[in-house]
């Protein structure tokens, strides 16, 4: 049987075992909620930095989501054991912690949901969790049948993890008016001018039920015993103790005891979550439970919410993988960033911009209030900020404490993208202030001071300065001295230089000096930088250029290689050698790596980068991010086939997904690399759901594969579908107007358009109007990869 299977709406893994780390995600504008197949679970919700109200054992440091995080027996959890107390048989869904090996295991990611359903020791269980639309809650739904032919006596035993609270203040009991554990805690802190902030805090967790269980604990010691959380002592007791936990680690356990005939089920509802006091659990309470159609209602506003981000293409190419990941998981993946910014208060702002990128194909509004907020933030001397503070309070953290230099590739870049697909140059006459002035300027100004800022901040060779980094995080000892450059940062500046002058052509202002400067850009990075067969990826403060064929670690980056060819800085001679050492040195099964080989030492010359581990993140994984900007630079030179497979590699299939340990739900932000160097890890996932790889991904499919693009608002057709699609039905919704659009490849000379059944002379589609329905019929030539495939 297929490991994992997918249909139009929902993903199925078939074993707790063979992906451990298989997860899905929740999330709506307050929270997040990450779910591993096995029933442990990540949550954090903003108050208004993130915060937990489900912890480990330990006291957990705060710091933002990390890749390949383990999971130990005493993770947070969700877990409902269930006892035959007939027999005494114990199992627990999901999995953890008993770890029984069920009749059958299904783990369903759908969009506003995530399911379970097991069947063990002639019980059928399934279970369901959805989040409430508007606050941080989580949503559970319990059921169990019996589907033996005789009665049988159970108990159930739902345990959610409280976990360690805090060092100050923690506790928990029952609660019989809000029908729950109610834990309560005091955030720790120490300085007095911090009271007023913590004060109002949600420091309640609570777990409260639709039904009155028959037992209950708070304890999680008295719980757990001496069998450990796999088998515990006060589960070999027909009821629990009803234990408080009076500074003791706090949980969430109850009981109910069934006797259930054949074929009869059972529900139990449950809310869990955090609260600031008990009123606000009893409203809770009450909104959740208060009739019997409460709960459903709130589950159908959460679904309403996710439902609410459709993107702006549905394709339907025949491929069981694609469509459905294309049509909505690639969307929804879209829609979590663009909405609630990677739950951070303080995005980075080339994410924020890139994210943004991606709302404009979702919700074009959030985008253009987006790219107003940064460009607010902008220095007068046209500098972007590290990180764009979303509310008054925000503080930049993190990595926003490090000097970046390629904030301002990104404004003109991805205000580009969503002018041509929206049309909406209104945007570029809006008046907006600076970080450091009241004074305002238009949004068209703003942008050609972050492109003055740019072209200023380059050497005398006339390289950008890296500082302690750019795209790249942790390249943060390459320029730390003042001198160091990046040729990634020259040549993305060349890029958006070129992607501005395209704008401005477009509205008949100047171009020419915008150009003339990007030809300048690239003719020095052509001049300091192309090392016999591909471009270094930099020169440091000492002058040594380093990503070069010397170098016997780090030789070859990818970034620089696909920049050039997406800023034209690259002769056919180049390009040719460009692909063929892309192709032979970087590229696995799981796309292309972002350098090889990885470092397995410091450099100092370099920076942190190195001293991660050899094929992971930034030292040589296949990192998507960075796959996605080939992929797109393939398509710019028309080397759409490639960009293709690229694409398509981005996806676990039925052939890989053991290896990678992944469903195909989200694209994580890297897969291991190094694949020379530890073929056994390479192509595992990161398991991390929040990259900048989706906004690139869909422009991919969008605008060149499929090839039904913006032009500041006019539709363009040009299609350059790959050798596996002999032909395409599309919905493309552009600016509130529905299309529907089949492309074929056909025996022809050219390109040919109808549109409601008459031939078009060109194929820019004018004149749109949102009250008539459009039928689009396009025949393209195939493609020399068609016509081989043909004869396979
Ligand atoms: O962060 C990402 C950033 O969010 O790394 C990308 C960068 O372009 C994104 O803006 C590449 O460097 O060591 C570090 O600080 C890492 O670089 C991480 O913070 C990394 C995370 O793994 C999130 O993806």
């Amino acid at each position: 049987a297929p490991l994992f299977s997918m249909s139009q709406h929902s993903v199925q893994l078939n074993s707790a075992t063979a992906m451990p780390k298989a997860s899905g995600f929740l999330w709506n504008r307050q929270m997040m909620l990450h779910m591993n197949c096995r029933g442990y679970a990540t949550a954090q919700f903003m108050q208004p930095e993130p915060a937990k109200y489900s912890h480990g054992p330990m006291l957990e440091a705060k710091t933002f989501m990390q890749p390949e995080h383990s999971y130990f027996a005493h993770h947070p959890g969700r877990f409902f054991y269930i006892k035959n107390e007939d027999t005494n048989e114990l199992f627990s869904v999901p999995y953890e912690p008993v770890r029984c090996r069920s009749q059958s295991f299904s783990f369903v990611q759908s969009s506003a949901a995530i399911n379970w359903l097991v069947e063990c020791f002639g019980l059928s269980v399934s279970i369901e969790v959805n989040l409430s639309a508007s606050d941080p809650l989580e949503m559970w739904q319990f059921e169990v049948k019996n589907t033996r032919d005789s009665a049988v006596n159970i108990s159930i035993y739902p345990y959610f993890s409280i976990g360690y609270m805090s060092w100050m203040n923690q506790s928990a009991t029952f609660d019989s008016a809000c029908n729950g554990i109610v834990a309560t805690s005091v955030t720790p802190y120490q300085k007095v001018e911090d009271y007023p902030k913590l004060k109002d805090f949600k420091d309640l967790t609570f777990l409260i039920a639709e039904d009155k269980p028959d037992s209950w604990t708070a304890n999680q010691y008295g719980f757990e015993g001496e069998g450990g959380l796999a088998s515990p002592d006060a589960i070999n007791t027909p009821l629990l103790a009803s234990k408080v936990s009076a500074y003791e680690p706090p949980v969430a356990v109850m009981q109910y005891r069934h006797r259930l005939l054949p074929d009869e089920i059972r529900r139990h509802r449950f809310v869990f979550g955090p609260a600031t006091n008990k009123a606000e659990v009893k409203q809770n309470r009450q909104r959740h439970f208060g009739d019997p159609k409460a709960f459903s209602t709130q589950q159908q506003r959460y679904i309403d919410y996710i439902e609410s981000g459709k993107g702006c293409l549905n394709i339907n190419c025949g491929d069981p993988l694609f469509d459905p990941f294309f049509n909505q998981w690639l969307p929804r993946q879209m829609f979590y960033h663009g909405d609630v910014n990677r739950l951070s208060t303080d995005p980075q702002t080339r994410n924020f911009l890139q994210d943004n990128m991606g709302m404009s194909y979702i919700n074009p509004t959030t985008a253009r209030q987006s790219f107003l907020l940064a460009m607010s933030q902008q220095l007068s001397s046209g500098a972007m900020p590290d990180g764009v503070l979303l509310s008054e309070i925000a503080e930049l953290k993190y990595i926003n404490q490090i000097p970046h230099t390629d904030h301002c590739v990104w404004l003109p870049i991805c205000v580009s993208a969503y002018l041509n697909e929206t049309g909406d140059i209104s945007l570029l006459g809006e008046q907006v202030k600076f970080a450091d002035s009241e004074q305002t300027l238009s949004v068209h100004r703003h942008i050609e001071l972050a492109l003055g800022w740019l072209i200023q901040r380059r050497d005398s060779r006339g390289l950008s300065y890296i500082e302690q980094g750019d795209w790249c995080d942790p390249m943060n000892m390459v320029g730390h001295k003042g001198r160091g450059v990046s040729s990634w940062l020259s040549l993305a500046t060349a890029f958006a230089l070129q992607q501005w002058a395209e704008i401005n052509q477009r509205l008949n202002k100047d171009s020419q000096r915008l150009l003339a400067t990007a030809t300048e850009i690239n003719a020095a990075v052509n001049q300091h930088c192309w090392d016999q067969d591909w471009f270094a990826r930099g020169i440091t403060d000492d002058n040594v250029a380093f990503g070069v064929k010397a170098d016997a670690e780090g030789s070859i980056y990818l970034n620089p290689q696909s920049w050039a060819l997406m800023s034209k800085a690259v002769d056919a001679e180049q390009t040719t050698k460009i692909l063929a050492a892309v192709e032979k040195q970087l590229m696995t099964p799981y796309g292309p790596m972002m350098l090889a080989p990885a470092y397995t030492a410091m450099r100092e010359d370099v920076g942190r980068l190195t001293q991660k581990y050899p094929g992971s993140a930034e030292n040589g994984s296949v990192y998507n991010h960075a796959a996605v900007f080939y992929a797109y630079s393939l398509c710019l030179i028309g080397e759409h086939q490639r960009a293709f497979e690229i694409l398509i590699k981005m996806l676990p299939s039925q052939r890989d997904a053991l290896i990678r340990g992944q469903l195909p739900t989200f694209i994580p932000n890297y897969y291991r690399g190094a694949y020379f160097q530890h073929p056994q890890q390479a192509g595992r996932s990161s398991q991390l759901f929040n990259t900048g790889t989706l906004a690139w991904y869909y422009r991919c499919i969008v605008e060149e594969i499929v090839g039904v693009k913006g032009e500041l608002g006019c539709l363009v057709i040009e299609p350059h579908l790959p050798k596996e699609w002999p032909k395409v039905e599309l919905r493309r919704m552009f600016n509130g107007i529905e299309l529907n659009i089949k492309i074929e490849q056909a025996v022809v000379e050219q390109m040919s358009i109808k549109v409601n059944g008459e031939q078009i002379e060109d194929n820019h589609l004018q004149g749109l109007v949102a009250s008539k329905s459009y039928q689009v019929e396009v025949l393209v030539p195939k493609t020399a990869a068609q016509q081989n495939a043909v004869m396979e």
